[in-house]
């Protein structure tokens, strides 16, 4: 194999069969030869400048007549030696760069290898692992996906549990045939789960008719925060369902105190008892529905009632304020009493060392009670019990 060693590189070369000529040095070589103009105008140019020396050194002849014409060609001389050492330099540089530009066309190739897949993968619908319980992905033509559900759950992405109700009994519901499947079908929208195992148990009310607790007792039941606490619930007067907040059936229990109780409750649930009243403002918050029922006998026996819809009572920056709407009943409508500086609703709760009354005077101190007073009371049950028939007892 042979090939011509060219210095003029200004024609294209044709005469390197199978070899490249190099642009630069004029060699043979197997590697890619950098077409670059701007490569090829500085190997150029060196050349000119190796050419452009030999022309001077040769106007100069090779005679040393004088010491200068000596010392222009030792300078020649070196300019010579400098230029092939630049372009000794170059030609590196210029391999090395078509190095370079070699690996990165091979590192483009395999990127767009590794592009194409990802992209492949990016839309396959099954990597984001679509389906629940164990379920099954495949991938569809049109790249949309379906699962195969394992026994027990259905759904597009098997997230639906298939109940039979007639192997798991509904606890709050009863179990019916719906498409094929028995499901429960809970007894209120409040019940939910998929055995209406789940309820609230916000009060007396809930407890009666969603899990059906009929006894006469004190029961746990949720406050809005979560926390439980034990409410006493009467469920058989007036169709049940009602959670007492005040009871009393004897004198053994004081009513004469303070703020911090009546906020807190005392007494005994199964005797005499206040409930409390962030209890209370808590299990009327944010209801509309609440019945406010207050029972009552005298010594005789002689029993009455009053009933009122919208109860709900403030929080304690509004010291508890009592509101309440419609009045039903044969007691009398004392919280909305006809003298109006006796009447209760909007009062806010005074106890004995807290007067939020509308009295000059502190109602809660100089009847040893607590209530909703105003100047001061159509109503006092919490007022001191009685033991004889000179003055009726309050229950409610
Ligand atoms: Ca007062």
């Amino acid at each position: 194999m042979r090939c011509l060693l060219l210095f003029l590189v200004y024609v294209k070369v044709a005469s390197c069969i199978e070899y490249e000529v190099h642009k630069y040095d004029g060699t043979c070589k197997m590697d890619e030869v950098v077409l670059d103009s701007k490569s090829f105008e500085i190997s150029s140019r060196l050349q000119d400048y190796d050419i452009t020396l030999d022309l001077i050194a040769k106007m100069f002849g090779t005679g040393f007549g004088s010491p200068q014409t000596g010392d222009i060609l030792k300078q020649i001389s070196r300019l010579k030696n400098e230029t092939a050492e630049v372009k000794k330099l170059f030609n590196e540089l210029t391999d090395e760069m078509n190095k370079i530009t070699s690996d990165n066309m091979k590192l483009e190739e395999q990127l767009s290898v590794i592009n194409a897949t990802i992209k492949d993968q990016l839309v396959d619908p099954c990597l984001a692992e679509p389906c629940y319980n164990d379920g099954i992905c495949l991938r569809n033509k049109d790249n949309s996906f379906t699962c195969i559900c394992k026994n027990g759950w259905t759904g597009k992405t098997c997230d639906t549990e298939l109940l039979d109700c007639l192997t798991e009994p509904c606890l709050l519901g009863s179990c019916e045939a719906r498409f094929g499947v028995h499901q429960c079908v809970c007894n209120s929208p409040l019940i939910t789960g998929k055995l209406c195992d789940k309820a609230p148990k916000r009060d007396c009310s809930d407890l009666y008719t969603l899990w059906n607790y009929t006894m006469d007792q004190t029961y746990t039941v949720t406050e809005p925060d979560g926390s439980l606490t034990l409410a006493r619930c009467d469920m058989t007067t007036d169709g049940g369902g009602w959670t007492v907040f005040q009871r009393r059936v004897d004198n053994s229990t004081s009513f004469n105190r303070n703020w911090d109780e009546y906020r807190k409750g005392f007494g005994d649930m199964n005797k005499n008892f206040w409930w409390g009243l962030d209890h209370l403002r808590n299990f009327t918050k944010d209801r509309k529905d609440i019945i406010l029922r207050i029972d009552m006998q005298d010594w005789e026996g002689n029993k009455a009632f009053a009933e009122y819809n919208n109860f709900s009572i403030g929080d304690i920056t509004d010291f508890y304020s009592l509101h309440v709407g419609g009045y039903r009943g044969n007691a009398g409508d004392a919280f909305n009493f006809e003298w109006e500086n006796f009447a209760h609703n909007g009062m806010r709760f005074s106890t004995p060392d807290m007067d939020n009354d509308k009295s000059l005077t502190n109602c809660a101190e100089l009847y040893k009670s607590a209530f909703w007073f105003n100047n001061c009371f159509s109503a006092d049950p919490n007022g001191l019990y009685y033991n004889n028939k000179q003055y009726s007892d309050n229950t409610f």
